[in-house]
């Protein structure tokens, strides 16, 4: 009963209060709408009176003004546009079945290719699993200070570091512990955007995916490249540390704008961008009792408590915690890398078939009772041709479409083969050995020619297109019929050469 009395009151106040405050909120609605109104209506009445204005205005001035508006308008869109337009989210690469790219590697071993580097990276991937140890890997551009900062950080080691870039030229290793007294190994790697170091660059981002996390060492605002080697670090999910080294050379201010200029580039990127000074040596001169002078080297001292801070927070989680994190990166690599030795195989193996089916073709050629001027492709040997580089790069073709394809084939050489025939009789001259083979040279290295051509065309078309499209191929096909480089006329001249030879001699 108390509660129910007690709660009377309270409960009609309420109301009360929800009554005036809903009529307060119609009036101030019903206010903001007349004031709205009257504002369009004044800007609507000013947009006239200025129309009628410019309507007056001499059609010269009309124009000038037109335009400048228009130059206005255009600029404020195009701001507009760069501030409210959607960014692209950064999506992390795909990350490949273990046992799939096992396979895939078997596979490229099978037909022959070097998957030795492979199978040690999934070695080494293991290995360090099992150690279960801490790594971490420093990572930049030439003479950013790398080797330095090693230096600093494990002060025990023997490292190389010169002012000219490219002083440190393989992956190295250092044991080193942070301030909390966790280990880690910390790996050194040669200077990325040396002019001709690309193999060592290669090594290098190898060794940065292979780290649980990276010191991204600059010395200075990021050029567009060092931009897109972070982003490649952070696609692959690497755990980064933006470090701007060297910074003795800067103001304070300096040094705060370079930061803040940093950290925008490196937002959603990097985990933290700290200022450090990795030492380094500087050389001064001394002047002695006599009066003559001394160059003195001596180390600058190094100071890197941000960088051993974030490093710490970063290397938190442990070896055991950033692992699958580091996995991944490893696999996604290890997925590129191996679709790379899959092209560079399929491609070999290409060269193989095109190659078969020219020396073919000039066997046909020979065997022909009475070679017309005109070409007439051979059909099934190029039937044949396209249903093996079909096979080779996994697509399915139908007997319709590559009859289709043959078809199209024969039409081009029927118009082109003028020009076959031409080329044909250059190389006759120029290759002095095809002279030698008497009657029916011609025709035979006219279908070297043809079928070579032709199997190019189709092997790039299907690595690229991944289907069989006929447009694609015909392109490419009348390209290289036309294409007389003298290196693939050359090879071709000696398959004629040899091919004939040998028939003769059967
Ligand atoms: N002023 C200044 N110079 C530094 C600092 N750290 C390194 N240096 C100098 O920068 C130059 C390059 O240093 P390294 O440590 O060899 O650089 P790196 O990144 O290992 O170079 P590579 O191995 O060639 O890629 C040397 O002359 C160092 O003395 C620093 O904190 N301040
Ligand atoms: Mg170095």
């Amino acid at each position: 009963m108390r509660k129910r009395r007690s709660r009377g009151p309270v409960a009609r106040a309420t109301t009360y209060n929800a009554g005036m405050s809903r009529r307060l909120r119609l009036l101030f609605a019903a206010l903001a709408t007349a004031a709205l109104l009257w504002l369009l209506f004044a800007a609507a009445e000013r947009f006239l009176a200025l129309a009628q204005r410019f309507l007056a205005l001499p059609p010269a001035l009309q124009w000038t003004l037109g335009l400048v508006l228009a130059i206005f308008a255009a600029a404020g869109l195009a701001v507009l546009w760069r501030l409210l337009r959607p960014r692209r989210k950064r999506r992390p690469l795909p990350v490949p079945d273990r046992g799939n790219l096992e396979q895939r590697i078997g596979r490229l071993r099978e037909h022959g290719a070097d998957t030795g580097e492979l199978a040690a990276e999934l070695g080494e991937l293991d290995r360090r699993r099992l150690g279960a140890r801490l790594y971490v890997a420093l990572f930049g551009e030439i003479s950013t200070g790398k080797s330095s900062l090693i230096r600093a950080l494990a002060p025990q080691a023997t490292l190389a570091s010169d002012a000219r870039g490219g002083t440190t030229r393989a992956v190295g290793h250092y044991d080193a512990s942070l301030p909390d007294g966790r280990s880690l190994v910390l790996a050194d790697v040669p200077g990325s955007r040396e002019s001709g170091g690309e193999a060592r660059e290669r090594s290098a981002r190898e060794e940065a995916l292979r780290a649980h996390a990276v010191i991204y060492l600059c010395a200075g605002d990021l050029t567009r490249g060092q931009v897109d080697e972070l982003r490649w670090l952070a696609d692959f999910g690497k755990p980064l540390l933006l470090v701007l080294n060297k910074a003795d050379q800067w103001s304070t201010t300096e040094r705060e704008q370079l930061l803040a200029q940093l950290r925008r580039q490196a937002r959603g990127i990097a985990s933290a961008v700290v200022a450090i000074s990795a030492g380094g040596s500087e050389r001064y001169q001394r002047r002695l009792v006599d009066g003559s002078t001394e160059s003195i080297e001596r180390q600058r001292k190094p100071a890197i408590d941000p960088l051993l801070q974030a490093l710490s927070r970063l290397t938190a989680p442990g070896a055991e915690g950033l692992e699958s994190l580091r996995e991944n990166a490893v696999l996604a690599g290890l997925h590129q890398r191996t679709g790379t030795l899959e092209a560079q195989t399929r491609a070999e193996q290409a060269e193989r078939i095109v190659r078969q089916y020219a020396r073919r073709a000039i066997v046909g050629a020979m065997a022909a009772v009475a070679p017309g001027s005109d070409l007439v492709i051979q059909g099934v040997l190029a039937t044949g041709l396209t249903r093996a580089l079909a096979a080779l790069y996994g697509i399915k073709v139908s007997e319709v479409q590559i009859e289709d394809f043959v078809q199209q084939a024969k039409l081009t050489l029927r118009t082109g083969s003028s020009i076959v025939l031409a080329v044909a009789g250059n190389a006759l001259k120029a290759f002095p050995g095809l002279g030698t083979l008497g009657g029916g040279v011609l025709h035979a290295f006219a279908y070297a020619l043809i079928f070579d051509s032709m199997g190019r065309a189709l092997a790039a078309s299907l690595a690229e297109r991944q289907t069989l499209d006929q447009d694609d191929a015909g392109a490419r096909l009348k390209e290289l019929l036309g294409d007389t480089g003298s290196s693939r006329l050359r090879q071709l001249a000696a398959l004629t050469v040899d091919t004939m030879r040998e028939r003769r001699d059967d």
